[in-house]
Order: structure tokens, then C-alpha cells, then sequence
């Protein structure tokens, strides 16, 4: 049977991308992490803040209010040179309400379309945010690299199959999920983060 700790925390999102990637992240802190995939019947939370650490909190401070369990959550976009680092806080509603990764990327390559390979410079942006009792810290992940003009390989999610991370020549799709997990924007704000749990759960 698997190690469980008594020790348990909460991923305040229902994305199973982030998910897979903070529990690996996560993984030598050796605590039971949840998602809300566990807890089906808790409410969304509305993302309605004008910042990813605004929404990354609201996350959170909502997750941890409900279930009383700490709570970390993670808020990303993707910014685009070329477009104004847009879409950024709106990375997940790109191309409308309730669309799929693919929508998003498609609409994505049409604003690119014919932008030459050295205007298309990019970089995601992830803030993660942890409540416990009496505890509320935010940390910050940054991950530059280029959008191709179409899109490749299958493995991650969101925007991965058009991001290839700088000092790479495959997109986060392709590349294994080892790599991406040592060097994004999530390994960068979760690494941090690591530290700060660590010590939270040494007191409870
Ligand atoms: P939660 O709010 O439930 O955590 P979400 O999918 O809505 O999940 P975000 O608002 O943080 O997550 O992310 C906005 C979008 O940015 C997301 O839908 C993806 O399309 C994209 N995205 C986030 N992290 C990404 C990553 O590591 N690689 C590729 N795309 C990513």
C-alpha cells in the first residue's frame, strides 16, 4: 500500500494537468495531497480577479474557509510579447466561455499567424498561493521561451504543444514530463513554496 502522511494538503484546483505536476513537485515533502477531484461537491471558485495572485488567493482562501484543510493553489498565464502579454490572466478564456485547449491554441496561432519565429517570444507566468491557519504566502514562477506555429506532441496540457522553454528545441508536449516538472514556471513557484510548507507543517 502507498505511504499516506497524516499530514495532508489541499490543491485548490479541478485541472488534472496541475494536478499530476504539483503532487510530483510536492512529492519529497511526503505529505497526503488532495485535489478538489476529491471533493466534487464543493462549489467553483470564480476567477474574477483582475491579477493571478488575486485569483490565486481567492483559490485558496476559499478551499481552505470550506474544508478547514491547507490550501495551495496556482493561478497561470501565458504571456505574449508579440500580443501585449496578452492573454495573461485570461489565459484560460482566450477564445470565449467554457473552450477547449485546443480553441485557446488555435485561436493563438491565428494572431501569430505570419509573425516571424524571433517576434514570437513568450513566457508563463504562475503565482501559487498557500493558506493555512494563521499563514497566507504567495510565490512567483517564470518560464520564457517561443511559440511554434503549429502545434506538437501530446503530453502536458493547456498552451504546452505551442511552448518550446528556452535552451530547448521540443515543446512542453513533447518533452517528458520530468523536464517540464524541473524547469517551468510551476517547478519555480512550487520549489519555493516547498520551504514554506515544510515549516507550516513542522508547528501542525
Ligand atoms: P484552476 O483554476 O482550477 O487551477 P485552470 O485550468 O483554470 O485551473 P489557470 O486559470 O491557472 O488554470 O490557467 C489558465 C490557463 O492557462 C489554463 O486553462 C491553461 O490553458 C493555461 N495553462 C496554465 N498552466 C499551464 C501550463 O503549465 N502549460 C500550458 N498551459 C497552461
Amino acid at each position: 500500500m502507498a505511504f499516506q502522511s497524516t499530514k495532508t494538503l489541499i490543491l485548490a484546483t479541478r485541472n488534472p494537468g496541475k494536478v499530476e505536476e504539483i503532487t510530483s513537485i510536492l512529492s519529497g515533502l511526503h505529505l497526503t495531497v488532495k485535489s478538489l477531484l476529491d471533493y466534487p461537491n464543493l462549489p467553483e471558485v470564480v476567477e474574477d480577479g483582475q491579477t493571478l495572485e488575486e485569483n490565486a488567493l481567492k483559490k485558496a482562501r476559499e478551499i481552505f474557509r470550506a474544508t478547514a484543510v491547507p490550501a495551495l493553489s496556482d493561478d497561470t498565464g501565458l504571456e505574449v510579447f508579440y500580443l501585449g502579454m496578452k492573454p495573461g490572466v485570461f489565459s484560460a478564456r482566450y477564445a470565449g466561455e467554457n473552450v477547449s485547449y485546443a480553441d485557446n491554441n488555435r485561436k493563438l496561432l491565428a494572431e501569430l499567424k505570419n509573425v516571424p519565429i524571433n517576434e514570437r517570444r513568450a513566457q508563463f507566468r504562475c503565482v501559487a498561493a498557500f493558506i493555512g491557519k494563521g499563514v497566507e504566502r504567495t510565490t512567483h514562477g517564470v518560464c520564457p521561451g517561443r511559440l511554434l506555429d503549429e502545434v506538437r506532441g501530446s503530453g502536458g496540457f493547456g498552451y504546452d504543444p505551442l511552448f518550446v522553454p528556452d535552451g530547448y528545441e521540443e515543446t512542453f508536449a513533447q518533452l517528458p514530463g520530468n523536464v517540464k516538472n524541473s524547469i517551468s514556471h510551476r517547478a519555480m513557484a512550487f520549489g519555493q513554496m516547498e520551504t514554506i510548507i515544510a515549516e507550516y507543517f513542522t508547528h501542525f
